[in-house]
């Protein structure tokens, strides 16, 4: 599902007056379901579209797709709720644990310029650990992770696991199951995620290594900004690594 609103910015400085149309992502979503579930789950999708905290939107697009292949598997991240009271302290915690994996404070201040930044992607960025390189071929757009899903069984399990964290939302659900996705890739270093929704201020940080780790006040409520950025590897093979996020199907397995 991909929800948008159009909205038309006065160019001030043109002497014309010139107005400008341009398209702004209010909410996204997407999984993998049983034939069985399309009705329901459309239909959540479409009240979500249209009960939104970042505003109504003027055009919802539901994608329906059969998928023909076996969908890989890989195992659900830990999750770990840490404590910051502030997006100060957010941003200490972040540049520690990730100048730990050996991305440079460079590369991480560059995403957080990103995820500051008012205009907002509907899908991440890209950028490479070391060198703070920009790689995604659409930077307006970003890679939108998709054709990811957990199976029946372990979605009832994931839902008991997380109430016993007193976080078992769809936010928390469908954020830990992208991570999880995108932490499988080995091009993929860390992810960073803050919500672009203003009464949404809790964000995280991912890897293989310290796997899904909550961080409370990563934003101020209100604001607007966030998004999500992939420290990707040097060497990485770029066009593969779009085409599995994008595009290769990926069941997330609960082995406990
Ligand atoms: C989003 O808005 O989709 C990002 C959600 C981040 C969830 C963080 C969490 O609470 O675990
Ligand atoms: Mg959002």
């Amino acid at each position: 599902m991909r929800a948008s609103k159009k909205i038309r910015s006065q160019e001030s400085e043109v002497k014309s007056q010139k107005s400008e149309i341009s398209e702004t992502h209010i909410s996204g979503a997407e999984g993998l379901y049983d034939a069985s579930e399309i009705p329901r789950i459309s239909n959540d999708y479409i009240k979500r579209a249209l009960n939104h905290s970042k505003g109504k939107p003027d055009k919802i697009v539901i994608t329906i797709e059969e998928i023909k292949e076996k969908p890989l598997k890989s195992p659900l991240l830990p999750v770990t709720t840490i404590e910051c009271d502030s997006p100060a302290q957010a941003e200490d915690i972040i540049f520690q644990k990730l100048t730990e994996l050996n991305i440079s404070r460079k590369t991480i201040n560059l995403a957080l310029k990103i995820l500051k930044s008012e205009k907002t992607m509907r899908g991440a960025a890209l950028i490479t650990a070391k060198t703070g390189r920009r790689i995604e071929p659409d930077r307006e757009r970003g890679v939108r992770v998709s054709r990811l899903g957990i199976k029946k069984t372990d979605r009832k399990k994931l839902g008991q696991l997380l109430s016993k964290l007193h976080i078992n939302n769809s936010i928390v659900k469908e954020a830990l199951i992208l991570a999880s996705k995108v932490a499988s890739c080995h091009d993929i270093a860390a992810e960073i995620c803050i919500s672009d929704d203003p009464d949404y201020t809790t964000g995280y940080i991912a890897s293989r290594d310290f796997g899904y780790l909550r961080i409370p006040n990563i934003k101020n409520y209100g604001e607007m900004n966030g998004g999500r950025v992939f420290f990707i590897r040097e060497n990485a093979d770029v066009t593969a690594l779009i085409n599995f996020l994008e595009k290769t199907p990926v069941v997330i397995k609960i082995l406990i």
